[in-house]
């Protein structure tokens, strides 16, 4: 990880001392002032500041506060260096304020050195598990194959949707589309080619819904979307553009592949308005599509 250190001191000799120090674990900027100090923590994203208590504009306390309250600054760890003598006041009050260490003056090299190496490895250890958080949450939401969400989190997306559609009193339209006779594709061309069907068929409806429609698979060759603030017509219309652009689907390694969909689709309006009942009509709609010959769209 590259390390940047802000130095916010208004003596020259400390600001020396202190980059002295600070350089051999990276990058140093420094300033003189607490604005100045505010303007380069916003500019530099540093990892590290420390930050004299006493300086001539804004005392180090509030430059803190200003860090700790904005969103921007808030992760960045703040070590208070002070001339004042050992005030327990000032110390308590330097770290209820946010600052992650304090450092009194006159410094002492090893003590510097040693707390700026405590915080810079603790917040490397908080990007490490901010990023395995993100990962985390990334594979808790999405389906490995498809890329599109999986079923538990699209029933609560969805059901999230529809209580603010519900409140708004907007109609919204849910949609189950199947793949036709995937067992066949899978039987004569093997599950990899009908794994291949499936993430192209993903993309197809992940391009043919608007961005704030919700997609996702609910399981084998099956996909839902919610389509908000849509009418069963205005839906027929997209969900219908789905079914030709499947339709039309061409796979250059296994030229006589040909993929259809069979949809539903159900109109939520009023009081009808769960994810559940949505999913059910729809998925009755579809049948009826199933029944009626595939390569359809039923409402
Ligand atoms: P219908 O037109 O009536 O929908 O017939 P179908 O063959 O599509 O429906 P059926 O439910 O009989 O078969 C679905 C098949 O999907 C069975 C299952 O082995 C297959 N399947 C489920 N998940 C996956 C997957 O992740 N990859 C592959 N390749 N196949 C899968
Ligand atoms: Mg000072
Ligand atoms: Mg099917
Ligand atoms: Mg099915």
């Amino acid at each position: 990880m590259d390390h940047k250190i802000l130095i916010i001191d208004d003596l020259e000799i400390m600001r020396t001392m202190l980059s002295g120090i600070a350089k051999e674990f990276g990058e140093v900027v420094t300033a003189a002032t607490g604005k100045d100090g505010l303007i380069a923590a916003l500019e530099h994203k540093p990892t590290l500041i420390l930050l004299d208590v006493v300086l001539p504009d804004i005392d180090g306390f509030k430059v803190c506060e200003a860090l700790k309250k904005d969103y921007r600054t808030q992760h960045i760890p703040v070590v208070l260096v002070t001339g004042m003598e050992k005030d327990e006041d000032a110390e308590s009050r330097g770290l209820t304020i946010g600052a992650a260490d304090y450092i009194l003056k006159p410094i002492k090299v090893p003590v510097v050195r040693a707390r700026i190496q405590t915080q810079l490895t603790l917040a490397e250890k908080s990007k490490a598990l901010e990023e395995a958080n993100k990962e985390l949450t990334h594979l808790a939401m999405t389906d490995a194959l498809t890329g599109c969400f999986n079923r538990r989190y699209f029933m609560n997306a969805a059901d999230m949707e529809l209580s603010r559609m519900k409140r708004h009193g907007y109609p919204v339209v849910v949609a189950m589309i199947d793949v036709d006779h995937f067992k066949r594709i899978n039987d004569q061309y093997g599950h990899e080619v009908g794994d291949e069907v499936l993430s192209v068929v993903a993309k197809c409806c992940d391009e043919t819904v608007r961005y704030e429609d919700t997609l996702g698979r609910l399981g084998g060759e099956e996909f839902a979307v919610l389509l908000p603030v849509a009418d069963a017509e205005g839906a027929y219309g997209v969900l219908e553009r789905l079914r030709q652009t499947v339709s039309d689907l061409t796979f250059p390694n296994v030229p006589d592949l040909r993929v259809t969909v069979s949809i539903g689709i159900a109109e939520l309006t009023g009081e009808d308005m769960s994810i559940d009942a949505g999913i059910k009509r729809a998925d009755e709609a579809m049948y009826k599509a199933k029944k009626a010959g595939r390569n359809k769209v039923e409402i």
